[in-house]
């Protein structure tokens, strides 16, 4: 099993890749826009391709790790009006970075699933709406999309095919709330990003109205790949329920920040080691094994865990986004969880009340907590804002805010007891103004 740093030789959407050679000629070289020329070329049809996706076990790398070709299927073949692809490139969460080195180091592998994704659904427009606050790897997809039209990737007759797609780039402006998927459409509108009610879910009810099929920036770049591999080999790469690689966004108290492509399913440890393992002679105390709406896992069970959906949801947490933060035996949890209680109080949209009220009072009792003013009935009050706010509210910022709460208070209770009780820290770090 190989696992390197982005810099170097790398299995599938990272290979090779130095930020010099994201070009179209060195995607080119690296096989690049075969598989949609071939696809094409053969007139395979639509159904064969999405099905092809849907035995390569390929799921959602952004976050909910739905089943990509279930989802393509649920496309309408005949409708008679516009159809959108989009991609969600919105990468705000916590922790992760892995989309925006795609953009940056190979954007025409996004580009090329994109088409092979809009051919497999009938689809001839598409957006990828951009994180507003990545401008280098906004403007690196721009210079892609003209080379690619240029080169008759994208366009009316793509390769001389009777197939043609638009792609266009949007940036928003950096909203955490516009990369729920009905939230950017809303923004991709011209709009305020506010998620809607689903269902109707995009796929019936999406851009302006109309069926649209969203997927994240990692999820289509593994495509061309896939279809290069064939759908077996990509499934057996990782494992059963859980095909093929994964970028995971390493940060935190490790000697090696960054991202790192391996198979699904290797394990924690291994990632660990391929992220030079711990910082200095730091003792790994805790994971958040899936950006920060995952709840954090001990090291104990961390270490026997492996990097999959199915494997890290037995361990009580889930693999998200893939954003794998590592915290040393120096991290308070208090402070840490102050710290994403923050977040989702500045990020909550404010559209339900659960989550308008609730992700603020949250964030006031860990404060008081934090500052030594916490008082021994403050712990079962978090868990009662927690479990109040779950499940009710319109989108999954709710739950994103409330899950961590109730993961560090089940593995870590004591610490925060230790702070209401002697009014200072287990780990006595310094405290920072937010
Ligand atoms: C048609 C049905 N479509 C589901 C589609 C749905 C969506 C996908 C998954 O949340 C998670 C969240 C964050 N007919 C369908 C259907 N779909 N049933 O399938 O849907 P869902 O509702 O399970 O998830 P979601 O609302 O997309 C995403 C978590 O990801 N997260 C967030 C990461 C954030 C980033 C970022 O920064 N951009 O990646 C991290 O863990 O908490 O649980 O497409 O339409 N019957
Ligand atoms: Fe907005 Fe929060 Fe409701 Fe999501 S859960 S719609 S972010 S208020």
């Amino acid at each position: 099993m190989t696992c390197v740093h982005e810099r170097h030789l790398q299995p599938l959407i990272l290979a090779g890749l130095n930020g010099e050679n994201w070009q179209l000629k060195d995607y080119l070289a690296r096989g690049g826009y075969q598989q949609l020329k071939r696809i094409l070329a053969e007139n395979i049809p639509p159904e064969h391709v999405i099905a092809e996706v849907k035995a390569s076990g390929l799921r959602g790398r952004g976050g909910a790790g739905f089943p990509t070709g279930l989802k393509w299927s649920f496309m309408p073949r005949q409708f008679p009006g516009q159809k959108y692809l989009v991609c969600n490139s919105d990468e705000g969460e916590p922790g992760t970075f892995k989309d925006r080195d795609i953009l940056r180091y190979n954007p025409h592998a996004l580009i090329e699933g994109m088409a092979i994704a809009a051919y497999a659904m009938g689809i001839t427009v598409g957006y990828n709406y951009i994180h507003g606050e990545i401008w280098q790897a906004y403007e690196r997809f721009e210079q892609a999309l003209e080379q690619a039209r240029a080169a008759g990737y994208l366009g009316a007759n793509i390769v001389g095919s009777n197939f043609s797609f638009e792609l266009y780039a949007h940036h928003g402006y950096g909203a955490y709330i516009c990369g729920e998927e009905t939230a950017l459409l809303e923004s991709l509108e011209g709009k305020k990003g506010q998620p809607r009610f689903k269902p109707p879910f995009p796929a019936s009810f999406g851009l302006y109205g109309k069926p649209t099929t969203i997927n994240n920036t990692e999820t289509f770049a593994a495509v061309p790949f896939l279809f290069a591999l064939g759908a077996q080999k990509y499934l057996e790469l990782g494992k059963p329920n859980n095909g093929g690689t994964k970028i995971f966004s390493v940060s935190g108290d490790v000697a090696r920040p960054g991202n790192y492509e391996v198979p699904l399913g290797t394990s924690f440890a291994t990632l660990l080691a391929c992220a030079g393992g711990m910082r200095g002679n730091g003792q790994l105390k805790a994971v958040i094994p899936g950006g920060s709406s995952a709840p954090i896992v001990p090291a104990e069970i961390m270490l026997q865990t492996d990097m999959d959906y199915d494997s890290i949801a037995q361990a009580g947490s889930m693999l998200g986004s893939g954003a794998v933060i590592v915290m040393d035996q120096t991290r308070c949890m208090v402070r840490a969880l102050l710290r994403l209680a923050y977040f989702y109080y500045e990020e909550s949209c404010g559209q339900c009340t659960p989550c308008r009220e609730g992700t603020g009072w949250l964030y006031r009792v860990i404060h008081r907590i934090e500052h030594g003013k916490g008082v021994p009935d403050d712990l079962e009050l978090l868990n009662s804002i927690a479990e109040n706010i779950m499940g009710r509210t319109i989108c999954a910022l709710g739950d994103a805010a409330a899950m961590p709460v109730r993961g560090m208070l089940k593995h870590y209770w004591h610490e925060f007891e230790h702070h209401i009780e002697h009014k200072r820290c287990l780990v006595a770090q310094p405290v920072e103004s937010f």
